[in-house]
């Protein structure tokens, strides 16, 4: 089964949104298999966003996603990335359809709430970086309910 990694920013976290994505991706069928809560540093969240760090709004990115903490999380499931990235919603909250969590919860993009991994290797790489102690494996009794 595909994993990805999926972040709650600053941003959802202080405005209380936590409970609304997890629930959004349990209802879905995905399966949480890593969490934490957690605040990391500059330099982590630097090399989180590496592929981004000619941009100019690469610092002002760095610091907010350093401005408070971040829920981490590892969601499992049939095309976890994909489907993963169609909840969250475009980028830019204007172009998020309604629906989808950026799409309802947000306003501008430099405070667009969550991230996902946009590919199957990114999630492998951030995965293994938010998560160097490994996920947890657990089977689930509602698979046969969600998968045919
Ligand atoms: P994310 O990595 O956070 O899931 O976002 P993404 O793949 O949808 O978009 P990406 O291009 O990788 O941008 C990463 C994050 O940088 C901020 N951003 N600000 N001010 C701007 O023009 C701008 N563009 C991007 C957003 O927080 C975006 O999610």
């Amino acid at each position: 089964m595909e994993q990805t990694y999926i972040m709650i920013k600053p941003d959802g976290v202080q405005r209380g949104l936590v409970g609304e994505i997890i629930k959004r991706f349990e209802q879905k069928g995905y399966k949480l298999v890593a969490m934490k809560l957690t605040s990391p540093g500059e330099e982590h969240m630097k090399k989180h966003y590496a592929d981004l760090s000619s941009k100019g709004f690469f610092a002002g990115l760095i610091a907010y996603m350093t401005s408070g903490p971040v829920v981490a999380m590892v969601w499992e499931g049939k095309n976890a990335v994909a489907e993963g990235r169609k909840m969250l919603g475009a980028t830019m909250p204007s172009e998020s359809a309604m629906g989808t969590i950026r799409g309802d919860y947000c306003i501008e993009v430099g405070r667009n709430i969550c991230h996902g991994s946009d590919a199957v290797e990114s999630a492998k790489k951030e995965i293994a970086l938010w998560f160097p102690e490994g996920v947890t494996s657990w089977s689930s009794c509602e698979s046969s309910w969600v998968y045919e």
